[in-house]
């Protein structure tokens, strides 16, 4: 289904006549659209530190959950050691089949689905046999009663000097060659297949709702196709396509197989905010904008993950109130839906999370003055998701809900305002200096709680109180590089 865009940019204007002139004195204000379609990547959270998180999340307005990767994997402390999976057993130094068992349900018993991360291209990238983290032996290309050499479960391309992916604008390179070392699976052959989509359907008994595919890129798409085959028809389907613009692969390719991460957003976000013509942000995706995005409907953006984090492509943590100004434009975007990342600082690439001295993961806490402004030490959880401005704009989106015909946008200058018909209006600042304007908000009449810098708690707002007038007109205070959201969801004389 198509999503219709209603991206209207009127430069220059401060106060444009949008949507009905008056309301009528007293009128019902609408309910709030509890919308689902925000994600949150949770990288290195445990099985059970996420099933303690889900109530907050649900709370906050997240649909749904990305956990990293839950099967058997190799020993060592970096964060990467499970993207090489040993096994398909479902025990990790995340937790136990049952612990993961016990995530699923008390998510879905907030109405929160979880979505694993899937790692089906490879296995291990060790030159030496080893154990893995459930006792599994294994050598590089033989993983005993599941994957050998002597059954042709592998590729050894013969098309570089290791077997290395060497060049990426080479197709058949990409997808039959080993991307660092990691033994390659024949995913184009039927024995292969069908023990992975056996892997996928474990994963559903344990009441997982989706997958990312780990690495689409080095499978073709029949591959990534045959492999979700068996899924439910509702399960979410993430295919990891990294956009290289000179590269003959598309992202678009996989779209046989489900949703795609669409990688460019949040490298083309890093700079708009940077710059701070805002507007450009409300572009991406949009037909003006760039017509190399995926579709919208099959597109989840993201302004950082895991990988992007540790490069420099994106945004991060480490970037404070911008960071903060690109999740709030991604959470108004008209175009994809959204994935928050949240996860530990770190200033060596390679680090992983906190562990015990068996190397379990130590369960994730968020320190309560979590935000932009906060140092952080190394291995502290960074808590993004809940983040005070970032989780008020989860809440925003969940409470107006997707972009449909009363979707507005108004521009002027560094300033932007998104309107959500009657349910909620949103405004973003890329100046450095406060910009206090008074704006047609398309809201209904009555005071509304800010849930960028305050909450609604007990009926008084912590934070700036938007008065709309009669005809929806408020005057507003945006402040340097943030924004002011309200929804009806959180109104002070509601
Ligand atoms: C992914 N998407 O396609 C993951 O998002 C990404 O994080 C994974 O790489 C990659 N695919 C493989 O699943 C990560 C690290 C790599 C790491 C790899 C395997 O970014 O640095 O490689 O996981 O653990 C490491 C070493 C390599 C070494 C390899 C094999 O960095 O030097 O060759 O392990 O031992
Ligand atoms: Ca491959």
């Amino acid at each position: 289904m198509l999503r219709r865009l209603a991206v209207r940019l009127l430069a220059g204007a401060v106060v444009v006549g949008l949507l009905a002139a008056c309301t009528p004195a007293g009128a019902e204000h609408p309910e709030p659209a509890a919308a689902k379609d925000v994600g949150v990547q949770l990288f290195h959270w445990t099985w059970d530190a996420i099933a303690a998180e889900c109530p907050a999340l649900a709370e906050a307005g997240y649909g749904w959950v990305l956990t990293s990767p839950p099967q058997e994997h190799v020993l060592g402390e970096q964060w990467w050691t499970v993207y090489q999976p040993v096994s398909y057993r479902v025990e990790s130094r995340l937790g136990t089949r049952e612990q993961l068992a016990a995530m699923t349900a008390a998510c879905a018993e907030v109405g929160v689905d979880v979505v694993a991360d899937a790692v089906v291209n490879h296995m291990t990238g060790q030159d030496e046999p080893g154990v893995g983290w459930a006792g599994s032996r294994y050598a590089h290309y033989d993983y005993p009663g599941l994957w050998s050499d002597a059954e042709g479960h592998f590729h050894h391309c013969g098309l570089t000097a290791d077997d290395d992916i060497s060049r990426y604008d080479d197709v058949v390179e990409v997808r039959s060659c080993e991307l660092v070392n990691l033994a390659d699976l024949a995913t184009e052959t039927e024995p292969v297949r069908a023990r992975l989509r056996e892997y996928l359907a474990d994963l559903v008994d344990l009441g997982i709702a989706g997958v990312r595919i780990d690495a689409a890129k080095h499978m073709a798409p029949p591959d990534v196709e045959a492999i979700v085959a068996d899924l439910p028809a509702q399960a979410l389907v993430l295919s990891e396509v990294i956009r290289g613009p000179q590269e003959p692969i598309r992202p678009e390719e996989y779209l046989g197989a489900g949703d795609v991460l669409e990688f460019a957003w949040g490298r083309d976000v890093k700079g708009i905010v940077q710059g701070g013509a805002l507007r450009l942000a409300t572009e991406l995706g949009s037909h003006e904008g760039s017509a190399t995005y995926l579709p919208s409907d099959a597109a989840w953006i993201f302004v950082d993950n895991h990988d992007t984090e540790r490069g420099r492509q994106t945004l991060s943590y480490a970037d404070g109130q911008d960071y903060v100004l690109a999740n709030v434009l991604m959470l108004a975007s008209h175009y994809g839906r959204p994935i928050v990342y949240s996860g530990y600082a770190f200033s060596d690439r390679d680090a992983g999370p906190e562990q015990d001295g068996s190397g379990a993961v130590l369960p994730a806490t968020c320190p309560e003055d979590a935000g932009p402004a906060r140092a952080w030490a190394d291995g502290e959880w960074v808590c993004q998701h809940a983040w005070p401005e970032i989780a008020g704009v989860v809440g925003w989106r969940a409470a107006v809900g997707p972009a449909g015909e009363d979707a507005q946008v108004q521009v002027d200058g560094r300033v932007v305002a998104f309107s959500r018909g009657e349910r909620g209006w949103l405004v973003v600042n890329g100046n450095a200096e406060d910009v206090t304007s008074t704006f047609e908000t398309g809201l209904l009449p009555g005071a509304y709680c800010d849930v960028v810098a305050g909450r609604l708690a007990d009926g008084a707002c912590t934070g700036q109180v938007v008065e709309v007038a009669d005809g929806g007109h408020a005057t507003v205070t945006v402040p340097a590089r943030s924004a002011v959201a309200v929804h009806v969801g959180a109104r002070q004389d509601g």
